[in-house]
């Protein structure tokens, strides 16, 4: 139905995914092994482990995620049918550079990528790429310690380097690390370990690891990005934030100021990349905490000239927080800041949905950043149910997205926002990242398997599907 809003022309309509959640073939073409290859499953409200090794009597669901390494082919021609004109995924980092420090790169994983590319182009779908995703190597994390290390940055360039010159006929769109900004909750081992690789000791102060595994992150992508642009300049190279705006519980001058101070620790990791260089707050707030950062002058350089072209985003939910006494100087730590919204309902993983926060969002980062946008993740874990004819009712989603489009469509109408494409994930069920479930779903197509990787692994539509078939047909116009 049309709400009176549609998306700009040649906006790029997709889906996403990433290749540790859905390709499985671990030890397929020479691929290493990544810290996704070790982690166990865990479930709704249980953090998974991770193992140092494949252990024999565990069950890791990233080896098989939903078999898109060995169905690729009829994966691309469902987005196809639905009428993407773009697909997002990551390029698995061990399928490139197995243990992430050998001196070429493994052909045979080159070689998937370059079919996998050239299938969706054969499909009229431009590849949009993330470059590590949450996939960093196992022995980059154990032996040199994760981006603790100067070494594992230029690991990653190296990468970096490796897929632009492959691909850069193939591949327009890149991003360089996926929801960089997810270890500001720097209490869960878990972000730590997926954003930077870093293994944590008990005595050690995790904040001053994240913020300096952080900094060699933005050098790493600001170097890549330099990178990029010599190899090819036509392309656009992107950072990656998750998006979820932090409110004040009320009006109370407390409240708001908290959440200000909230959304400034968030999401610095924004301004460092979009802008090139550190806002002071920053440099403040190390020094009154007593945290060192090692940023050298040539650092400062290379952040300077390798700023972002884009700012990709994905957006789940939004946040709430509340002045507390015993917090004086409001310092923002998520799991003991964040509050319950009575004003938005709750998914069933008590993720909070709030469609309006969606435009917010998009307002905030126009303001501070003023760079195009790319909505590169956005959708409803859920429970599905497949009736007895096959069909999968899935209106919640439907819903989800539905609300969700419409307020980035005003965004853009109403508020001028500089939007270029929208890749919702996900594009086809994969294992859900933070419990490694199968049945937390979120594509637009059913893949048959259970949590403990059973199944035919058939895809199936959703009506979801179709919805978004007439989505993207009508360019946004019928939500
Ligand atoms: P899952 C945390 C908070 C918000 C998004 O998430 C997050 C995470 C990390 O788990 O991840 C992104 O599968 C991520 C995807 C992930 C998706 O959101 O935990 O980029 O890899 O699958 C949804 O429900």
């Amino acid at each position: 139905m049309s709400k009176g809003y549609k998306m700009p022309e040649g906006f790029l309509w997709g889906g996403a995914i990433a290749a540790h959640q859905a390709e499985g073939g671990w030890q397929e073409g020479g691929k290493g092994l990544s810290i996704a290859d070790v982690m166990r499953a865990g479930a709704n409200g249980v953090a998974r482990i991770e193992d140092d090794a494949v252990l024999p009597d565990q069950t890791y669901p990233n080896h098989w995620g939903v078999e898109f390494y060995s169905h690729y082919k009829e994966d691309i021609k469902l987005f196809a049918e639905m009428g993407f004109k773009c697909f997002r995924t990551s390029i698995a980092w061990t399928r490139i550079y197995p243990n992430g420090d050998e001196a070429v790169p493994n052909e045979e994983g080159l070689k998937f990528y370059d079919d996998l590319f050239d299938t969706c182009l054969e499909n009229g779908i431009q590849p949009v790429v993330t470059l590590s995703h949450f996939e960093i190597p196992l022995k980059l994390v154990k032996e040199y310690g994760g981006f603790r290390n100067r070494a594992v940055v230029d690991a990653f360039t190296k990468f970096a380097e490796t897929c632009f010159r492959r691909y850069h006929n193939k591949v327009k769109y890149w991003m360089t690390f996926n929801e960089i900004n997810n270890q500001t909750n720097w209490r869960s081992d878990h972000a730590l370990l997926q954003n930077s690789g870093l293994i944590l000791k008990d005595d050690e102060n995790w904040e001053e690891a994240m913020f300096q595994a952080a900094h060699l992150e933005f050098v790493a992508s600001a170097q890549a990005v330099q990178i990029g642009h010599a190899i090819d300049p036509s392309l656009q190279i992107g950072d990656m934030i998750a998006f979820s705006p932090i409110y004040p519980l009320t009006a109370k001058p407390e409240d708001v100021l908290f959440a200000q101070r909230a959304m400034d620790y968030r999401y610095y990791f924004g301004d460092v990349q979009a802008n090139g260089e550190y806002p002071a707050w920053v440099r403040h707030y190390w020094d009154r905490k007593g945290i060192h950062v090692d940023v050298t002058p040539e650092d400062e350089a290379i952040l300077k000239a390798g700023a972002v072209d884009y700012i990709g985003f994905s957006y789940y939910n939004s946040n709430a927080v509340e002045y507390n006494e015993n917090n004086p100087e409001m310092d923002y730590d998520e799991p003991n800041s964040s509050v319950k919204n009575p004003y938005v309902p709750r998914s069933d993983w008590g993720w909070q949905i709030d469609p309006v926060g969606l435009r917010y969002a998009m307002n905030w980062m126009n303001a501070r950043w003023h760079k195009p946008m790319f909505i590169v993740e956005n959708g409803f874990g859920a429970y599905d149910t497949v009736e007895a004819d096959g069909s999968i009712h899935d209106d919640y989603r439907i819903k989800y997205l539905s609300d969700h489009l419409l307020q980035a469509e005003k965004a853009v109408a109403e508020d001028g926002v500089p939007l270029i494409g929208y890749t919702p994930w996900s594009a086809i069920d994969i294992v859900s990242a933070s419990t490694g479930e199968m049945k937390k779903r979120y594509g637009f197509i059913y893949v048959d398997a259970d949590d403990e990787g059973h199944g035919s692994w058939k895809r199936s539509r959703k009506d979801s599907f179709n919805w978004y078939k007439q989505v993207i047909a009508t360019n946004g116009e019928d939500l």
